[in-house]
């Protein structure tokens, strides 16, 4: 999979495109990530990207132009992205299924945005506008690298277990159940005997129980699309009609 991000700041992305899973798949060639800076397609001796906004007010706007160059030199280098993005609080919530069909397209480009926004022409170029969360940042270079994360996730062989991207969270509106690992005992904190019972029948039903009872007390909301499979349904059931589902869930 190939991204191209277009950004004012490139420096800002050598860090994390170099680390973990996401700097082990560019090393393995299972994903390009080109970085564009913007100012290099301006044509002023400023090199400028930005500019006052038309009708007054506040804070600076990101001049059209640039950005334009900037995503006819990617069609024409590395061809037409499938998807391009651009990263701003106007957009639609990213969430797991967004990362999940990103994941699946061969090109994508991301735009990030600086100052008060883009030129709304740029929206013309534009396929999807998307938010990482109802909060202003100073900057699309974060979200950038977000969705970058989490969509690379989805692309075949970039996280070692394809496993745990089928079973991480949200992939079926579920939160995650707790996970522990040695030792078994940290002071009077204790790990879950299920789990060191080595009966993966009992702990594969208990880790549905903690997901459904996390997913119910922390994001009710979720649970409206959740695919649930019949197990969790009849766990969530249970919940709701105040009965505990089969003996402790170890946080007694
Ligand atoms: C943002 C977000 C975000 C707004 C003005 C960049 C900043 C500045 N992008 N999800 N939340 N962008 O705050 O995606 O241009």
């Amino acid at each position: 999979m190939t991204f191209d991000i277009v950004t004012i700041f490139p420096a800002m992305f050598e860090a994390a495109l170099a680390a973990g899973v996401v700097g082990r798949a560019i090393d393995r060639r299972l994903l390009e990530v080109v970085v564009h800076d913007l100012r290099d397609f301006t044509t002023d001796r400023h090199r400028s990207v930005d500019d006052v906004p038309y009708g007054g007010g506040p804070g600076m706007v990101m001049k059209p132009e640039p950005i334009f160059k900037a995503l006819d030199a990617i069609d024409e280098r590395r061809g037409t992205p499938v998807t391009v993005l651009l990263m701003s609080p106007q957009g639609k919530p990213f969430t797991q299924r967004d990362a999940e069909r990103l994941g699946a397209q061969e090109h994508v480009a991301l735009l990030c945005g600086r100052y008060e926004g883009v030129d709304e022409r740029v929206r013309s170029r534009v396929d999807e506008e998307v938010s990482i969360g109802d909060y202003v940042l100073s900057g699309g270079e974060l979200p950038a690298l977000v969705v970058l994360d989490a969509v690379a996730r989805h692309v075949p062989g970039v996280v070692g277990d394809d496993q745990s991207v089928a079973e991480d969270s949200f992939s079926r509106g579920l939160l995650d159940f707790p996970h522990y690992t040695r030792p078994a005992v940290v002071g009077d904190l204790r790990v879950p005997d299920v789990l060191l019972s080595g009966n993966h029948q009992e702990i594969r039903r208990w880790r549905k129980q903690q997901s459904v009872e996390r997913t119910l007390e922390r994001r009710p909301d979720l649970l409206e699309n959740a695919a649930l499979d019949d197990e969790e349904r009849q766990i969530l059931n249970k919940i709701r009609s105040g009965v505990r589902a089969g003996g402790s869930n170890g946080r007694d």
